[in-house]
């Protein structure tokens, strides 16, 4: 787990890229880890981990590897197509990262309540999303909406960008990977 302070001096850093800045609501101090293009499992096109069970205030941050991922949110209904009204989060196409290493930045978001939050990879080239990279925060455990569920409804979709310009992230923000300081190769 990642101190919060580190977060909040990484992001001091930054480059800039994104609007937002980090939400002034109240933080656990919890930090969700999620690898974006892992290696090992479906060939890369995968989140790890994929299913995550987070707290309101708790922060998740997206690291991107290998490829040029990004993360959307989406309903559960409409998988591979952005939430509806524009309010998702958006990473932007910012990451694109070598084989065996991290990208050089991450994208945080902060979890507001407990509701699902489905999410998705827009790469259309490769059709990430309808290969199954995607992925949930705080399913419900006692419905039928899983994961597994909306992987299967993603096969036939077709992937919808959240903007016009691809690098324009939006719900979250872009700042330093405290990782690359530890001793993970970035790039
Ligand atoms: C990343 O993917 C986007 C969308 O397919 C593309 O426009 C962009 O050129 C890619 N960037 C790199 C560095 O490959
Ligand atoms: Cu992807």
């Amino acid at each position: 787990m990642i101190a919060i302070t580190s977060i909040i001096a990484a992001s001091a850093a930054i480059i800039g890229l994104t609007s937002a800045a980090p939400a002034n609501a109240p933080t656990t101090g919890v930090v969700h880890n999620i690898f974006a293009g892992s290696t090992t499992a479906n060939g890369g096109l995968h989140f790890e981990p994929e299913n995550v069970v987070a707290e309101v205030g708790d922060l998740v941050t997206f690291h991107f590897q290998a490829k040029n991922h990004t993360v959307v949110q989406s309903s559960f209904d409409k998988p591979c197509e952005p939430l509806a009204g524009g309010a998702g989060f958006f990473s932007g196409f910012n990451f694109p990262t070598q084989p065996n290493t991290e990208n050089l930045n991450v994208f945080t978001i902060q979890i507001t309540n407990k509701d699902p939050i489905w999410y998705y990879c827009s790469q259309t080239v490769g059709d990430h999303c309808q290969k199954g990279m995607s992925g949930v925060i705080n399913q419900n455990f006692d419905g039928d909406k899983t994961l597994a569920k909306y992987k299967e409804n993603s096969v036939n979709t077709k992937t919808v960008q959240p903007s016009a310009d691809i690098k324009a992230s939006q719900g979250g923000w872009i700042h330093a990977n405290p990782s690359c300081a530890q001793g993970i190769q970035c790039s």
